[in-house]
Order: structure tokens, then sequence, then C-alpha cells
């Protein structure tokens, strides 16, 4: 065994684990990363040099680079995902299951020998402000340097989190292999993955995770989702605390009041473009900045209050439908130092993606590495292709947005993608209807392809590919919170997709959606005008801000309406949900439910 530095610590847990880890999967080296720009240089010139990926113009996209993965993993695969505790009820009935000893021992198969031709990295992190005390640390150990340049983004890496974590500090135990060894003279390939045998593996009490198979995303960068949700919601549980699948965002008012928003939305609600919203100009004084765009993490301050912070230090973004026109901040953000993955490449070295310009270029590589043109047939971005931003980059990243204690709570958003019952925002009576809102929040679905259209998929607080244990525990966790606070933050619900019977969107949305969101802030800090309705208290039309839009008071009616038929037949269809979570679920999910059938 050769190694190419020496490790760079004393944690003796740490380091017996990656002797273990070394001893299991045989690399031919390995490396401990100290995060510099330095390490990141060498990486990116010996992954151009291999051709695992392609500079882009320095001069148009400075310090970026290109990756294309292997067209069989392109996404996250939640039918390969697994919560490995001790008893199947632990896991609950949404997520997949497997006994803890049988798992381990099939990982162990798969690993023994995995990095044979390779260089093991092995990445220490932060996710969160390096030692605050929301903050966690992990250690990631790949076999792929894509996941070490993306690592370095996405998370706080290398000297400064072993610093932090000293010699016998907590941290959760990553383990991640592409599963592509390369025996005899097996030639290695631009993306190597092992689609067949992927499984990405979650032990929630034993803090650990493992993932086999995969280069892709939240498959292999192990401190977004696997961490910061599925391993964070089990030690939020167990803590005291918060780990949820929202972007937090600051507004700024006019004579400089801050109030902080979080807000959850299931997947393809344009989360990203909300967290970085730019008020309508006729809004003069109003500013949004973002925190962040995915995960908060949030826990009751010395004052009995919430505080959030953001655990992760980029963006990892949907290219397709990202624009000057939709959201300008995050093309500023990846305008430089970013990774893109299946992304199309122009002729003069830079990026390209459906959406971002209404005239596609005359000639483009697609996301395959295939010459295109307009009249092609197929995408030249795959619809899941992503940028890998600093948070750092971002015009309206806010001033606190590294605050170790985390920025004060006064909101909560639940929202999903409801074509006609939902209106455009509402606020719940108390603390128990909205964990009811937040509970019931779901997505109808636009994806033709998968003969879903326009069902409704339930989706809790958008946590339900991401929480690390029983859902009906999960709702009973966030019942149980409003104990160890003096103050809660309110909650909304808003629908920012609701159209008429033509068809047509009845919102404008974006940048529009600074209006409920003042209203939003205004009701938080006890000051806007609501009426009361059976589903909680909703804005008139002279509640809110219209100054720059033209949008009737007959709009806003039909923008607004609630039906009671409609809606009490939603609610009978809750129990759905209910049932398959019976056994755990908090006895205040089922009077909400009846509190709310009965104002009907
Ligand atoms: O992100 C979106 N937001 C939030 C913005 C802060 N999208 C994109 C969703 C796909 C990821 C939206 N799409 C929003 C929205 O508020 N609203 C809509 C629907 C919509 C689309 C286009 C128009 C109006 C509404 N208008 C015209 O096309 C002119
Ligand atoms: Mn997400």
């Amino acid at each position: 065994m050769t190694t190419i530095n020496t490790a760079p610590t004393s944690h003796k847990a740490l380091l017996k684990w990656v002797d273990k880890m070394i001893t299991l999967c045989e690399p031919d080296t390995f490396y401990w990363c100290d995060g510099s720009q330095k390490e990141a240089d060498g990486l990116f010139e010996m992954m151009v040099e291999r051709g695992t990926c392609v500079k882009l113009n320095e001069t148009k996209r400075p310090n970026s680079y290109l990756f294309r993965s292997d067209p069989g993993d392109v996404a996250r695969v939640e039918s390969k995902t697994f919560i490995c505790s001790q008893n199947k009820d632990g896991a609950g009935p949404t997520n997949n299951w497997e006994d803890p000893r049988t798992m381990r021992r099939k990982m162990k198969d798969l690993f023994q020998g995995c990095m044979h031709g390779r260089t093991m990295y092995i990445i220490p992190f932060s996710m969160g402000p390096v030692g605050g005390p929301i903050s966690k640390i992990g250690v990631e150990i790949t076999d792929s340097p894509y996941v070490v340049v993306n690592m370095r983004i996405m998370a706080r890496i290398g000297t400064p989190v072993l610093e932090a974590l000293g010699h016998d500090g907590f941290f959760v135990p990553c383990l991640h292999s592409v599963g592509y060894p390369l025996d005899g003279d097996k030639e290695d390939v631009a993306w190597p993955c092992d689609p067949e045998n992927t499984h990405i593996v979650h032990f929630p009490e034993e803090r650990a995770i493992v993932s086999y198979g995969s280069g892709y995303g939240g498959n292999a960068l192990l401190g977004k989702k696997c961490l910061a949700l599925r391993i964070a919601s089990t030690l939020a549980r167990d803590e005291g605390w918060m780990a949820e699948h929202m972007l937090i965002l600051g507004v700024e008012e006019p004579d400089g009041k801050k109030t902080y928003v979080t807000a959850a939305f299931p997947s393809a609600c344009g989360k990203t473009n909300f967290a970085m919203v730019i008020p309508p100009k006729e809004m003069e004084g109003y500013k949004v900045t973002c925190v962040g765009d995915d995960i908060a993490w949030i826990k009751p301050g010395p004052d009995g209050c919430l505080y959030a912070i953001n655990p992760e230090a980029g963006f990892f973004g949907v290219a397709p439908g990202t624009s000057e026109g939709t959201n300008p901040n995050a093309m500023a953000s990846c305008s430089r130092d970013t990774i893109f993955t299946n992304v199309a490449l122009t002729d003069d070295g830079d990026v390209w993606w459906e959406g971002m310009s209404k005239e596609p270029p005359a000639h483009l590589i697609d996301w395959k590495g295939n010459d295109w043109t307009p009249e092609s047939e197929t995408p030249a971005a795959h619809p899941n292709s992503r940028f890998t931003a600093p948070a750092a980059n971002c015009p309206v990243i806010d001033p606190d947005w590294e605050k170790p204690e985390g920025v004060r709570v006064h909101a909560m958003i639940f929202g999903g993608r409801r074509m006609s019952d939902v209106p455009l925002v509402s606020q719940a009576f108390n603390w128990g209807h909205g964990v009811y809102l937040g509970a019931t929040t779901g997505s109808e679905m636009t994806a033709a392809a998968e003969g879903t259209m326009g069902k409704l998929r339930r989706d809790p607080m958008a946590m339900l590919p991401f929480c690390g244990y029983h859902m009906g525990d999960y709702f009973r966790h966030w019942i149980k919170m409003q104990r160890s606070l003096t103050e809660t933050p309110r909650i909304f619900n808003v629908n920012w997709f609701r159209k008429d019977k033509d068809g047509n969107w009845l919102w404008p949305g974006f940048s529009d959606n600074m209006r409920p969101l003042r209203w939003i802030v205004e009701r938080a800090t006890g000051r806007a005008f609501a009426k009361e309705t059976p589903i909680g208290w909703m804005p008139s039309y002279s509640d809110l801000d219209w100054r720059g839009l033209d949008f009737s008071e007959e709009q806003f009616e039909a923008l607004m309406a609630i039906d009671r038929d409609t809606l009490r037949r939603q609610t009978l269809q809750h129990e759905e949900l209910f049932i398959e979570l019976f056994q755990h679920l908090p006895k205040e999910m089922i009077f909400e439910r009846e509190l709310l059938i009965s104002r009907f």
C-alpha cells in the first residue's frame, strides 16, 4: 500500500475506520484531502487529461468544468435507497428497509477490492460553518475525484475540518465507491459506475452511510441528502432539533427590518428560484437575500426561538429552465467557479441548456457527447442536468448566511404544485394546524411520460424521500418541538401554480411572489390584516401590495377561491396517507383533520 500523504489527524476512531476501509477496498493508493485550491486545480488537471471532463472557456466561464455522466447514472435512485434500522418499523412504510446485518454483509461483498487500480480520497467535511454549534462533521471516503471537487463546493472540506474534529470529536462515516474496479488490464471509462448494483444505504442507529455504484449527485455527494437530511433528521429527532428540506431566505423591508423565512416545496416547484427571488421594482426598498436553497437545520436557541443554518456551502441546482428571466441570481452564481454535469457544450466552450435562451444555438455537443442541432429530437441537456456553484457567488447571498448560530426563523412556508384546489396563500391557525398543512403537502405531477399527469403525489414537508425514520414519528417530532419553544414560527401554505378551467395560469409567479411573501412576513411579525376562513387566515385583496402589477380584484378572487365541497373531499382523502402511518401518527393529526372537516 502506498500513500500520497500521511494522515493529518490523531483521531483514533477515524484512523481505525480509514485503515479498515483501505483493507476492504484495496485501493492502489490513498490521499487525505486538504481542501486547498492547489489540490482542486491538480484534480481538475488530472481529470481533463484523462478525458473525464472538459475545461470551459476561461473568458466566458472562468474556473469551470463540464462532466458528462454515464447515461444510466443521471439521478438519485429512490428504489435503491435503504434505511437499515434494527426494526423495520424504525424506517416506516415509506422507506425501503433491510436488516442492518444482512445489508452490511451485502455491502462488504460489493466493497471487497472495489477500488483496485484507483486512488482512495479521504474527505473530512463540515455541514454548516466549521466549528459552529449547529454544524456536524462527516468524513467521506470515495474513489471518485469528481466527488472530491463537488464536495469542495457543496461543503467545507479539508484541514480546518480535521482541526475542528480534534482527537475524539463526533463524525459520520460516509463510504462511497463508483463500483468499477480496474482489475487485470480493464480500461477506465470517463464516468465509471455500476447501475446494476447501486445501493445508497443509511444506518441511522450507527449514524453511518454507505453508497455503491453511482457517481451522481445525491447518490455520491453524501453530505447532502444522505447526511444533511436522512441521518440528520434522525440526529435531530434524538437531540431535539429539526433537519428540513427547506430553503432559507431573508426579507429586508424599506426601513431595514429583517425577517427570515424557511420554505419546503416538493421537486419541480422552483425552490431555488424562490430562494433568491428579486422583488418587483415597484416594491421599492424590499430586498430578498438567500441563506440557502435546499436544506435547513433548525434549532431552538437560548431564547426559546428557532434558529436556522444552511448546512451546505453551494447550490446543486437543476440547470434546465434556469435563465436570466427566471433566476438571474442563479445565473450569476454559476457564471464562474462552477461544475456542470450533463448540460450541453457550445462551440465556443461555454454551456447551454433548454430554457437558458429562447433560441437554441445552431450547433451544440449534447449531454451524451453527440452533435446536436435545433432539429434534433432529443434534449441537448439532460432534464436533470446540474450546476454545482459556490453560494458565495450568489449576488444576493445573505450577509449572515454563515453565522454559526443561525438566523431567527419567523415563518415557515409549505407549498406544492396544485392546479385547481389550493389558493395562493393562507396562514395556519396555530402550530398544530401548520404541522397538519405540512404533513398533507402534495404536488400534481407534470411529467406526462410517467403516465402520472395530474395525479396528486403526497410529499409530507417535502421529506418523503429524505426522512431517515418513520414518517409518523416525524410528524410527532414536529408536534413535540412546540414544547421546547417560547415562540413558534408562524406556518403558511402557498400555491404559485393555480390554473383556470382553460389551463391559463392564474398567478404570474416569480418576482410577483414577493407580494404574498410581504404579507407572510407582516403576518408573522404581527402586522398585516387577514380574514378567518375554514382553511386558515387569508388576505383580502386590499391586504396585498399591488404596486406595479395590473391584477384585478376578480382575478384575485379566482386565485383565492376555496370550494368547500372540493376541499372537504380532499380532506377526506388525507385518510389514505394517515392509514399507512396510523400506528405512529400523533393524535393531533387526526384531531386537526376532524376540525378541518367540521369547519367545511
Ligand atoms: O420557479 C417558479 N416559480 C417560483 C419563482 C420564484 N416557476 C418555475 C417552476 C418550474 C421549476 C414557476 N412557474 C412559477 C413560480 O412562481 N410559476 C410558474 C407558472 C408560470 C409560468 C409562466 C408564467 C406564469 C406562471 N408566465 C408566462 O409564461 C408569461
Ligand atoms: Mn432538494
